[in-house]
């Protein structure tokens, strides 16, 4: 059999990894169909309040979602963002992607497209969604607290046997962002970037930061020139934290989610961080990952762990 991969932004993506694993060790289907296809089902569940249905809304009460799909093989990229109602963000950033023009949408441009393509709409605020932007304004009035917390955008990157390589990601952003705000996510080389002759990488983290770098762009860069995937994501982010450090006096998070086309995987992030993996020689796990003088430790996720991640998840009201 030969190698193939997947890995994957938080433990939200867990069920999606599993069901990949899977698919990659049959071998039949194409990198780039499993990566959309976990990431819808990401974007389907209600739970996460930070991808697709139930992700948490704008300053306006409106959820904005940007999304990107890289295929590896071709470079088709697509990129959507600021899209309203669209079930599935990735679908349309599939899509697009293909086109020799217009393969990046936003708004209502976006919309039409995803009507004249078909594509499921549905309303994506939930009610939980709705209390937590309740709460969060009273919370901002009252107790001055920042707005922008609680984000957790799940990206994925894919390796099949036959080599082709895939990447997706998919966001609501910020929690209380501005409106037409967009983040690194959906953008090539600042939160996806993939290269079958070399390795993929997608991020997750504070986007304003995170495309100053163009860091998912760097790590495969680096991967180009010879580094692992862990010394290419290490590299790049301790680099330019460094240099944010010096302009700006402050980084924010950042974490990375890195293969390559051998079915090596690394990370890189200066946040504690979970993370999935599978590969031939891994089942689905989930890792925790955090940084210690400027080295990523990892650790798999204990079974303590585990469950209060799933409880928390789980709740009525969301904690931000
Ligand atoms: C953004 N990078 O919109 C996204 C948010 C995110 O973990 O990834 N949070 O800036």
């Amino acid at each position: 059999m030969k190698q193939w991969g997947f890995i994957a932004t938080w433990c939200m993506a867990f069920d999606a990894c599993f069901e990949a694993s899977k698919e990659l060790a049959i071998g039949t289907k194409k990198a780039s169909d499993i990566v959309e296809h976990a990431i819808k089902k990401i974007e389907d569940y209600p739970f996460y309040k930070s991808v697709g249905c139930g992700g948490l809304p704008n300053t306006d009460g409106v959820v904005e979602l940007d999304a990107a799909f890289f295929d590896g093989d071709t470079w088709d990229f697509g990129g959507v963002a600021g899209v309203k109602n669209i079930a599935n963000p990735i679908g349309l950033a599939k899509k697009i992607s293909t086109d020799r023009f217009n393969c990046f949408l936003v708004g209502e441009g976006a919309t039409i497209e995803a009507q004249k393509q078909h594509l499921p709409f549905k309303n994506m605020l939930t009610e939980r969604a709705q209390k937590a932007w309740e709460q969060k304004k009273q919370d901002i009035l009252l107790k001055n607290l920042s707005p922008y917390d609680g984000h957790d955008t799940v990206g994925a990157v894919t390796l099949d046997q036959k080599g082709s390589m895939a990447a997706a990601v998919s966001t609501s952003g910020l929690f209380m962002k501005k409106s037409g705000r967009v983040g690194d996510s959906p953008f090539s080389g600042s939160g996806i970037y993939v290269d079958s002759e070399v390795g993929g990488c997608v991020a997750t983290g504070l986007g304003e930061d995170i495309m100053k770098g163009c860091l998912s762009y760097e790590v495969v860069r680096l991967m180009e020139e010879g580094l692992s995937p862990m010394e290419a994501g290490e590299k790049a982010l301790n680099r330019f934290e460094q240099k944010m450090l010096k302009k700006r006096n402050h980084c924010g998070a950042i974490s990375l989610a890195i293969l390559n086309n051998k079915g090596e995987w690394g990370i890189a992030t200066n946040v504690e961080y979970s993370f999935v993996v599978s590969t031939q020689d891994i089942p689905a796990t989930v890792f925790i990952a955090h940084r210690k003088e400027q080295k990523t430790i990892i650790e798999k996720a204990s079974e303590e762990w585990l469950q209060a991640w799933y409880k928390k998840t789980h709740r009525d009201t969301i904690t931000i």
